[in-house]
C-alpha cells in the first residue's frame, strides 16, 4: 500500500467543483430503473446507457469518478474500447462497488448486515487489474428500528473492507446510510446518523485504516420521506453539518454525500447550502446516483435518437451539482438549459 498513492486518489475524488457519479447499481436495482422507462434490462442496453453517460463531454468538468458495477467493469463499449478507457479519456477515475449486498442480520428481524469479505483480497487484486483505483460498500440502517447488533456489525464489516482495500492499493469509500424512507423526524435521523458514523470511526481505527486515504459517503440527515414535517434545506443543512463535525475526523480529505431518494433540486439545493453556509474542515461533494441519472433516464428511454438529449439532461445535473459542491448553485440556473 502506497499511502500517498491513497492520499491523492481520495483528494481528487473531491476536487473542487468535481464529483462523483454513483453508476453501480446491481442488475436488479437497474432493472427498476429500466421498468420507469419501459427499457428491457439486457445487457446490451445496460452498456448503451451507461456508454453515453461516459462519453457525455461534461464528464471531464464535473465527474471525478464514477462508480461500477462488477459487469461494467468488464464491459466494452460499441466501438469495443473497454468501458474502463472511456471512463479514463474523461478524466475521471473508475472505481468498483464490492459488497454483495444487505442480507437479512440474524438476530435483529427487519435489520440487514452488509455481505462481501469473503475472497474480497482475490476480488481486490482482480479489481485492480481491470482498472480499478477506488472501491464502495454500502451499510444500510432503518432509524425507526437501529439496533446496537446492527450498528456494530455493519461497521466492523465496512472497516474490514477498507483495511483490504488500502492493502490492495484501492482507496475505499465508506458509506453509511441512515435510509430516509420511513416516517421518522429528524431528530431520529440525526441521532442514529451519529451513532452510526461514531461506530464506524472507531471501527476503521481499530482495523489500521489511514483516514487521509478514504472517503466517507454518508446520508444526509433529513426527515424520513414519511414524516408529516419535513426540514427545510436550512436545516437539513445545518444538523448534516453539526453532526459530522461532531464524528468525522478532518484527516478524511473529503465526505461525498449520497442522494438516497431526495429529488435532483432537493439533493442540490442541500449540497449547496452546507458548502455555501458553513466553515467546513473537509470538501464536501456529491456522489450521487439517482439524483444524477434520473432525468437522463426519463430523457433516454431506450431510444438512440433520444442520447443527445439525455447527455444534455446529464450534464446540465452534473453541472448544477458541481455548482452546489462550490457553494455557488442559485435556484435560478435550473431554468437554463445545459
Ligand atoms: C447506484 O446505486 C447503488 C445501489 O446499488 P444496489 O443495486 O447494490 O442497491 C447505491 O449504493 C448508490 O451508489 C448510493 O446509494 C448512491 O445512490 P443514490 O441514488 O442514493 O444517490
Amino acid at each position: 500500500m502506497d499511502a500517498n498513492e491513497l492520499h491523492k486518489i481520495a483528494c481528487a475524488m473531491v476536487a473542487k467543483g468535481k464529483g462523483l457519479l454513483a453508476a453501480d447499481e446491481s442488475s436488479g436495482t437497474i432493472k427498476k430503473r429500466f421498468d420507469a422507462i419501459n427499457v428491457e434490462n439486457i445487457e446490451s442496453n445496460r452498456r448503451d446507457y451507461r456508454e453515453f453517460m461516459f462519453r457525455t463531454p461534461a464528464m471531464k468538468d464535473h465527474i471525478s469518478g464514477v462508480i461500477l458495477y462488477d459487469e461494467t467493469i468488464r464491459q466494452k463499449a460499441k466501438d469495443g474500447t473497454p468501458l474502463v478507457d472511456v471512463i479514463k479519456a474523461s478524466g475521471a477515475v473508475p472505481g468498483i462497488k464490492v459488497d454483495t449486498g444487505a442480507k437479512p442480520l440474524a438476530g435483529s428481524p427487519g435489520e440487514t448486515v452488509t455481505e462481501g469479505l469473503d475472497g474480497l483480497r482475490e476480488r481486490f487484486a482482480e479489481y485492480h487489474k481491470l482498472g480499478a483505483r477506488f472501491a464502495k460498500w454500502r451499510a444500510t440502517y432503518d432509524p425507526t428500528r437501529t439496533s446496537y447488533n446492527c450498528v456494530n456489525a455493519n461497521a466492523h464489516a465496512l472497516a474490514r473492507y477498507a483495511a483490504l482495500a488500502q492493502e490492495a492499493g484501492i482507496m475505499p469509500i465508506v458509506e453509511p446510510e441512515v435510509l430516509m424512507d420511513f416516517d421518522n423526524d429528524i431528530e431520529t435521523c440525526a441521532r442514529v446518523t451519529e451513532w452510526v458514523l461514531k461506530d464506524v470511526f472507531q471501527e476503521l481505527f481499530y482495523a489500521h485504516v489511514q483516514l487521509e486515504g478514504a472517503i466517507l459517503k454518508p446520508n444526509m440527515v433529513i426527515s424520513g420521506k414519511k414524516c408529516a414535517r419535513q426540514a427545510g434545506v436550512e436545516e437539513v443543512a445545518e444538523r448534516t453539518v453539526k453532526i459530522l463535525k461532531r464524528c468525522v475526523p478532518t484527516s478524511v480529505p473529503g465526505i461525498a454525500f449520497l442522494s438516497g431518494g431526495q429529488s435532483d433540486e432537493e439533493a442540490t439545493a442541500h449540497l449547496n447550502a452546507m458548502n455555501a453556509g458553513h466553515d467546513l474542515p473537509w470538501a464536501l461533494t456529491f456522489s450521487y446516483g439517482r439524483a444524477l441519472q434520473h432525468a437522463p433516464q426519463k430523457a433516454w428511454c431506450g431510444r438512440p435518437e433520444n442520447v443527445g438529449a439525455a447527455q444534455a439532461a446529464f450534464t446540465h445535473r452534473a453541472r448544477m451539482n458541481g455548482l452546489a459542491a462550490m457553494g455557488q448553485w442559485k435556484p435560478e440556473l435550473e431554468k437554463q438549459a445545459a
